[in-house]
C-alpha cells in the first residue's frame, strides 16, 4: 500500500519530501507552516523569499505549489502549496483543494521524489472541515498515483487521532 496515514509532527518524518501548508507570500505563519519554518531554520525563509513574485506580495497562488530544499530538515524537498480558505464550500474551494494536491505530487514527480508526506491542507487556520477536506486528499492521491503509475510512497502526516482515524476510514472505504 504506498498511501499511509501517521499520526505525527510533519517535521520529523524522513521521507524524500514534505508539503507545507503555506499562505500567497510564502513567508511563513502559523500552523504547519510555522513548524516547518521553525525545523528548517533562517534558510528555508531566505529561499522562499528569493522566489519571484507573481504578483505583489503573491510568491504562490491559492492551488499552486512551489519547491524548496529541506535546509535542517531531514527532507530533500519542501513543497509549499497553498489550500483555500473555507468560506461556506460554494466558492471554489474543493477544486482548489484537489489542485494542491495534484501540483504537489507533480512537483514531488519533477523533483525525482519517491516519499513524500501531506499535512491536511487548509484544516487549520483557513478552517476547511475536514470531513470535506479529506475524500478530497484521498481521491487527489488515489487518482494520480494510479494515472502516472508512479513508485511514490504518499503519507498522510495527521496532527491528532479524530484526523488520522477521518483518514484512515477514507482509505479503508
Ligand atoms: N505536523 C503535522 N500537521 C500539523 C502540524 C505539524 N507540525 N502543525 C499543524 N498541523 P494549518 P491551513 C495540522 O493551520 O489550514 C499558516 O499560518 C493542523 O492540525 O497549519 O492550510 C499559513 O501560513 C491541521 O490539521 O494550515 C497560512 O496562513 C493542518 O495541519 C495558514 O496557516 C493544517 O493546518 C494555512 O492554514
Amino acid at each position: 500500500m504506498p498511501i499511509e496515514v501517521i499520526q505525527t509532527d510533519i517535521t520529523t518524518l524522513d521521507v524524500d519530501a514534505i508539503v507545507n501548508a503555506a499562505n500567497e507570500s510564502l513567508l511563513g505563519g502559523g500552523g504547519v507552516d510555522g513548524a516547518i519554518h521553525r525545523a528548517a531554520g533562517p534558510g528555508l525563509l531566505a529561499e522562499c523569499r528569493s522566489l519571484p513574485e507573481v504578483r505583489p506580495g503573491v510568491r504562490c497562488p491559492t492551488g499552486e505549489a512551489r519547491a524548496t530544499g529541506g535546509h535542517r530538515l531531514p527532507v530533500r524537498v519542501v513543497i509549499h502549496t497553498v489550500g483555500p480558505v473555507w468560506r461556506g464550500g460554494a466558492s471554489g474551494e474543493p477544486a482548489l483543494l484537489a489542485s494542491c494536491y495534484r501540483r504537489s505530487l507533480r512537483l514531488a514527480l519533477e523533483q525525482r521524489v519517491a516519499s513524500m508526506a501531506f499535512p491536511a491542507i487548509s484544516c487549520g487556520i483557513y478552517g476547511y472541515p475536514p470531513e470535506s477536506a479529506v475524500p478530497v486528499a484521498v481521491r487527489e492521491v488515489r487518482d494520480w498515483l494510479a494515472q502516472h503509475e508512479a513508485p511514490m510512497r504518499v503519507v498522510f502526516a495527521c496532527f491528532g487521532e479524530t484526523m488520522a482515524r477521518l483518514y484512515r476510514a477514507e482509505l479503508g472505504g
